[in-house]
């Protein structure tokens, strides 16, 4: 043996290099994988799950229930650290490499780092086809670990052992670039994992991945410069960037200094706490009617650290201006380049000290911040009055308003609520009061708005910031997507809240089939008129589905609450449990939150048999007229 080599297998080298992983930013600096997660099978368990075993105090290990589950625990812990730490994330070959693609794509799409090692076939393909490979006739180097490569920022399959030191090193420098993070997979072999090689020491010590913060060129600086001052309605559009580059100071610093008034994305929700007087809270499709007013006026739109979703550009109908022109400050020039936008490529708290420095002495016209305090204030008005609408004293079930209201005062300024799909994003977004400096007590996914992700999402939050509560929200449909990952909460003993909302169904989708005439059709959990038995006239719409005697079976410790003072009571009983407490409440199917001002394209059938269709087709229509492609360039 060389000196200065160790004989190791591949997945004993893996496994020690990704413990000896560290990320530096300003300074700080402390390890990047948190431990690994994993299921195993036959194709992964000799491999790297000897390897985890053998190594098991250098990189600790946590079994999950789901595949797919585990990648979210990754995710959210990724973002709750700000990008800046993850977990790596195991599985055998075939359906536990590919119950891995949805966790991978939400992990992308939201810019998140994650490290998958699905196992993959055998590089020598002696023995193939082997359980639960997928055999390709036509090409004997496909596997389905290559549904990865459209949902990984960079894919490698491991043939060879020497491939390893390459392929680590590649994966970190994604995984820690803010630009280029997403889910980045090895794919692995299991003959591979196994087999040994002469592994250079120097592989195995420990290194320092450093995230510089990215100035923007000065002429960049200028040119947004000299543009803002020529407007006279600028908006600022705060996206997650703000949050993860911990420029949430910079942003009310400059908001403070220039009189800008500043809007939030789903991710950006919070970048600005909701009582300061600049902050006029959601924008686009689930935005309040302050942003989405002074968005269709606004001149000039100040991008910070948003890839500018649909939701935020209510489908490109939010901004009305003709002559409405983008800045857009993004660590990515994939997104600082759209909308036609001057690209200011830089590190979100750089771009925001670099701006209010350019812009020191300029102030927006007065005019424009007086409507901004006024709509802000009314907006605030409408949101408690909304938030005041008693289901239970129509006769109904709570409101989802009244919960989201019950959830924030009991997060005070540092809890966390984690959402990701149904109703509960959109009304959260629009209600929700943010209060903690950093921006952290808003954690909706709402990227790849993924059911199921709610329940690993808050345990990765969790495990990410022990010293916060975790309040999920999630409602029925979701939480039957992957409610097995409250095993895994149960038995890493994890203290959060979860409120399972349950309205008998996707509430969300049921509005919105109602809104393109499809009358909520297949919406409702009810008994299936096409079912195998004929359905009983006198059967109750209700499904004989107990979702609170679910979840306790499961080891939650569950409270069932039938008011708002009974859910109240549950939030404050949850302080101090030593695991997950559930508590499940119903709410009113139909009295939901409103929409403001603003529209989603989702597009209607041109022609039907059904007058409501024609109606939404016609309304779809006229909507559309709106729709713009923003192609004046700065
Ligand atoms: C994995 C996945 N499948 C489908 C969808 C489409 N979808 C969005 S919301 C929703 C219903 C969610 O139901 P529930 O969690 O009960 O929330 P509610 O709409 O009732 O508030 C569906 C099916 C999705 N977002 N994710
Ligand atoms: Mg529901």
């Amino acid at each position: 043996m060389q000196r200065g080599m160790t004989r190791l297998t591949v997945a004993q080298a893996l496994v020690r290099f990704l413990s000896a992983q560290e990320i530096e930013r300003d300074g700080q600096r402390g390890r990047f994988f948190a431990g690994c997660f994993g299921i195993f099978g036959h194709g992964n368990v000799a491999g790297i799950g000897q390897a985890l075993h053998q190594y098991r105090e250098l990189l600790p290990f946590h079994p999950a229930r789901n595949e797919q589950g585990m990648v979210h625990i990754a995710s959210a812990y990724a973002r709750q650290r700000n990008r800046l730490g993850t977990f790596a994330c195991t599985t055998s070959v075939g359906p536990g490499a590919t119950n891995m693609v949805t966790g991978a794509a939400l992990a992308t799409v939201n810019r998140l780092p994650v490290l998958l090692l699905p196992g993959d076939t055998f590089a020598t393909r002696t023995p193939h086809p082997v359980l639960q490979q997928l055999e390709v006739p036509h090409d004997a180097t496909v596997s389905v670990n290559d549904c990865f490569r459209p949902v990984s920022r960079f894919y490698e399959r491991v043939e060879r052992p020497e491939q390893l030191i390459g392929a680590a090193l590649e994966a970190m420098r994604v995984l820690t670039d803010p630009a280029e993070t997403g889910a980045v997979t090895l794919a692995l072999p299991e003959d591979v994992q196994a087999e040994a090689f002469e592994v250079p020491d120097e592989f195995l010590e420990s290194r320092v991945w450093t995230v510089y913060r990215q100035p923007p060129a000065p002429e960049a600086i200028v040119r947004a410069a000299d543009l803002i001052r020529t407007a006279t309605r600028p908006l600022i559009v705060a996206g997650g960037g703000v949050i993860y580059s911990e420029a949430t100071a910079a942003l009310s610093e400059l908001a403070d200094a220039t009189g800008i008034p500043v809007a939030e994305t789903m991710a950006g929700r919070g970048a600005l706490v909701s009582d300061h007087p600049l902050s006029l809270g959601a924008i686009g499709a689930t935005g309040g009617t302050a942003a989405n007013r002074l968005a269709r006026e606004a001149d000039v739109v100040i991008g910070i650290g948003t890839r500018w979703s649909d939701f935020t550009t209510a489908s490109k109908s939010a901004f009305q201006d003709p002559g409405v022109r983008f800045v857009n400050v993004n660590v990515a020039a994939f997104d600082a380049g759209k909308h036609s936008g001057l690209p200011v490529l830089a590190d979100a708290r750089v771009g925001l000290e670099e701006l209010r420095a350019a812009l020191s002495g300029w102030r927006v016209d007065g005019e424009w911040e007086r409507r901004a305090a006024a709509e802000s204030a009314q907006w605030g008005e409408e949101v408690a009055r909304v938030q005041s609408l008693d289901g239970e004293q129509a006769g109904s079930p709570p409101t989802q308003a009244q919960i989201i209201k019950e959830i924030n005062d009991a997060a005070g300024e540092t809890g966390v609520v984690v959402c990701a799909a149904g109703s509960a994003p959109g009304d959260l977004h629009k209600l929700w009061r943010a209060r903690d400096p950093e921006g952290k007590s808003y954690h909706v996914e709402y990227g790849y708005s993924c059911m199921g992700y709610e329940i690993p999402g808050g345990m990765g939050v969790k495990l990410a910031a022990p010293e916060r509560e975790v309040y999920v929200l999630v409602g029925d449909g979701s939480y039957l997507m992957l409610p097995g990952e409250l095993v895994t909460v149960v038995a890493e003993r994890v203290p959060i809240v979860i409120v399972l909302v349950d309205n008998h169904g996707y509430a969300s989708i049921g509005a919105l089939s109602r809104s393109v005439g499809s009358a909520g059709f297949g919406t409702h959990y009810r008994f299936s008129e096409n079912g195998s038995v004929p359905l009983d006239p006198a059967s109750t719409e209700v499904l004989p589905v107990d979702l609170a005697a679910n979840a306790q079976s499961l080891g939650a410790r569950v409270v069932r609450a039938g008011t708002i003072d009974e859910l109240r009571a549950g939030l404050a009983g949850a302080r101090g449990a030593d695991g997950p407490v559930v508590v499940y409440i119903e709410a009113d199917r139909y009295r939901g939150v409103p929409g403001y001002e603003s529209w989603w394209d989702v597009p209607v059938a041109e022609v039907s048999e059904e007058d409501g269709v024609r109606e939404a087709r016609a309304a779809y229509e006229r909507a559309h007229e709106h729709q713009r492609h923003y192609l004046k360039s700065p």
